[in-house]
């Protein structure tokens, strides 16, 4: 039996980040955003299985399609809807827009638009709080997220055997939407035993075909709580999804040729969020979907009230004077 205190908090969770980035795809054509958006629609359930699994002092690494794991991980809201509306009370002061989501006191790592990059970073992070925990005898974890296209970086099969090597505490997920932009995993990957690949580096696998939310968080739990004992170094997750929105945009774009629509919609049969609220009694889902409500709008208002970065801000964060 699934605790109800468990499924209303992970439906919160993933309605928050879907309603969110569909008001978002909504404001978008005003140019009151000021940086592109990479929308995690269709994809919540992986940021928030893995997330809720996490300790506030955890952290996790993500590329530039952040908002979902930023949310789930408990950035502030108010401060992402500030940051891509390019104003001062940003997460990262309105400078950096929505590619490059920020939130060390919730344990987001700054994100990256360049793919692969934040895979090593992560991994020098692990490196640090395995040493921090040799002080402190608290053993922290970090996440490194990517997509089937970051695996296809070379730091990405460096980081796996540094990680394997050295015992880190890390655990690799991979959204596996099957996409880099409009390239099909078919035309990109020789084969797609990517656990297999992972194996020979001594890193035990986990493949999850249905972005079951439950599924996930409980790989993520026994994970973490091994990596806590010290049974454990990395461990490595691929979750297969699909993003129901363009790459990079507000738009659907299912009328392109790339697209296959018969797939679209077995992913929309098994949506998480419906499944969810399915589960939750009346009164719970209602109460969950208000509190939604207000969180975005009250977003969306302190995004428009703040102010932009004075002129001289363009003078502070760079290298040289
Ligand atoms: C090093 C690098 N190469 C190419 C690009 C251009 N690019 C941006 S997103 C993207 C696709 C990445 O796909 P994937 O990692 O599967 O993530 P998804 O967009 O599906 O979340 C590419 C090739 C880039 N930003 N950085």
């Amino acid at each position: 039996m699934i605790d109800q205190i468990v499924t209303a908090r992970l439906y919160k969770s993933m309605l928050l980040i879907r309603r969110i980035e569909l008001r978002i795809a909504e404001i978008y054509h005003t140019d009151a955003i000021k940086s592109p958006v990479h929308l995690s629609v269709g994809q919540e359930s992986i940021a928030v299985g893995v997330c809720d699994a996490l300790e506030k002092d955890d952290i996790v690494s993500n590329t530039y399609r952040c908002h979902a794991t930023y949310i789930a991980k408990g950035g502030d809201l108010n401060s992402m809807m500030a940051e891509l509306y390019g104003k001062e009370t940003g997460c990262a002061g309105g400078k950096a827009g929505s590619m490059h989501l920020v939130d060390i006191k919730n344990g987001v790592m700054g994100a990256s638009a360049v793919v692969g990059t934040t895979i090593p970073v992560a991994a020098g992070y692990a490196l640090a709080m395995q040493k921090e925990a040799l002080l402190t005898g608290r053993r922290r974890v970090i996440v490194a997220l990517c997509g089937d296209g970051g695996t296809e970086e070379g730091c990405f099969y460096e980081t796996i055997n540094f990680a394997a090597l050295k015992k880190l505490p890390i655990i690799f997920v991979v959204e596996n939407n099957r996409l880099a932009i409009h390239t099909p995993l078919e035309k990109r990957w020789a084969t797609e035993r990517l656990c297999e690949r992972i194996e020979t580096y001594g890193i035990k696998t986990y493949k999850i075909d249905d972005a079951d939310v439950f599924k996930i968080r409980e790989i993520m739990t026994n994970a973490i709580a091994a990596i806590r004992e010290g049974t454990s170094g990395p461990i490595f997750i691929e979750c297969a999804t699909y993003r129901w929105l363009e790459h990079v945009g507000p738009l659907d774009d299912h009328s392109d040729s790339y697209r296959d629509t018969a797939e679209y919609q077995s992913w929309k049969d098994k949506d998480q969020i419906t499944r969810l609220a399915n589960m939750l009694d009346v009164e719970t889902r209602t109460q969950v979907e208000n509190e939604v409500t207000l969180l975005i709008q009250d977003a969306e208002k302190f995004a428009e009230e703040s102010s932009y970065p004075a002129a001289e801000e363009l003078y502070t964060h760079v290298y040289a004077n």
